[in-house]
């Protein structure tokens, strides 16, 4: 898997031995190969720590966020250029601690982009404090007695926000990770892949194992309709399991398709000629 060069190649990661990330980094490489995409075709929107050190190992289009700020700016990619593929990355901490108000925002316009995010429970770039995916009491470098704020559900908050596309994964199942990917990829729409991760250096007593005996496999061909899929992350929460697969997909208009639509609706979508306007300052141009 990943072993052999590949064309979306950069340089050699330099992340901890034993870290998730080269495993989520191998797999996105094998699903973009194996889905016939080119580098030229793909832009990468990463924010801030470990995790989004995937866009300068990866030999495509990048673009580098402030912490917190990967879909704004994601979305005015997709926005401009609609003809690129847009992956968004990020750590927990990036996707839903500072930049959670993003998601919810991103998720109900349909933005149509890959949203990953490597969860691996804590900030692992700074060191190891609690995310806002760290379980509930346990205990944390700066709270050994328990963490006492209940973590956010970041695939019930999608759901319920309005995303088409709504896929779990681990990295404890490599050839699992590497099949949601490429459905993700040919989801057209907002669609989030979290993925359970480990970070040996900061977050050690999470190993592939412990993670291993929660895994409750949901299969990668979802025809759950919303009730059935909340019902699935509620339950799933309250067992104490870690849904893995593609848990929601449905079809949807995306924004951009709105934007292209007759004249008739256009009048229900924003008037982008300011932006196009502003972008032509900076000499660049719309694509809608
Ligand atoms: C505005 C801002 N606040 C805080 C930071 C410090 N900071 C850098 S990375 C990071 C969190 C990283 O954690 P996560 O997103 O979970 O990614 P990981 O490093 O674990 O992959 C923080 C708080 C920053 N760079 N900018
Ligand atoms: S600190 Fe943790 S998340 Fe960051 S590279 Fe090392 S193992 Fe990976």
């Amino acid at each position: 898997m990943g072993q052999a060069s590949s064309v979306f190649d950069r340089s050699k990661p330099k992340w901890c031995p034993g870290c998730g990330n080269f495993v989520v980094y191998s797999c996105l490489k094998d699903a973009l190969e194996e889905l016939g995409y080119r580098p030229e075709e793909i832009v990468v929107v990463c924010g801030i720590g470990c995790a989004t050190f995937i866009w300068s190992y990866l030999n495509t289009n990048s673009l580098k966020a402030l912490h917190g700020r990967v879909l704004p700016a994601a979305t005015g990619v997709k926005l401009v250029k609609p003809s690129l593929k847009v992956l968004a990355v990020s750590g927990d901490g990036d996707a839903y601690s500072i930049g959670c108000g993003h998601l919810t925002h991103t998720a109900r316009r349909n933005i149509d982009l890959t949203y990953i995010v490597i969860d691996n429970g804590i900030f692992g770039n700074t060191r190891g404090q609690p995310s806002p995916t760290t379980p509930y009491l346990s205990p944390t470098k700066i709270s050994p007695r328990g963490w006492p704020e209940k973590p956010v559900d970041p695939l019930l908050l999608v759901a319920v926000s309005g995303a088409t596309f709504i896929a779990q994964g681990y990295v404890g199942n490599p050839s699992s990770l590497r099949e949601i990917f490429k459905k993700a990829l040919k989801h057209r729409g907002f669609s989030l892949v979290n993925i359970v991760s480990v970070c040996p250096t900061f977050n050690p007593k999470r190993t592939i194992t412990t993670i291993k005996e929660k895994i409750l496999d949901v299969g990668l061909d979802s025809q759950r309709d919303l009730d059935e899929a909340v019902k699935l992350l509620l339950e799933a929460r309250k067992a104490g399991r870690i849904p893995v697969g593609v848990i929601y997909s449905r079809d949807e208009p995306t924004y951009n398709d709105l934007l292209n639509a007759n004249s008739d609706q256009k009048s229900i979508v924003p008037d982008l000629r300011v932006l196009e306007i502003a972008l032509r300052e900076f000499g660049l141009e719309i694509e809608c």
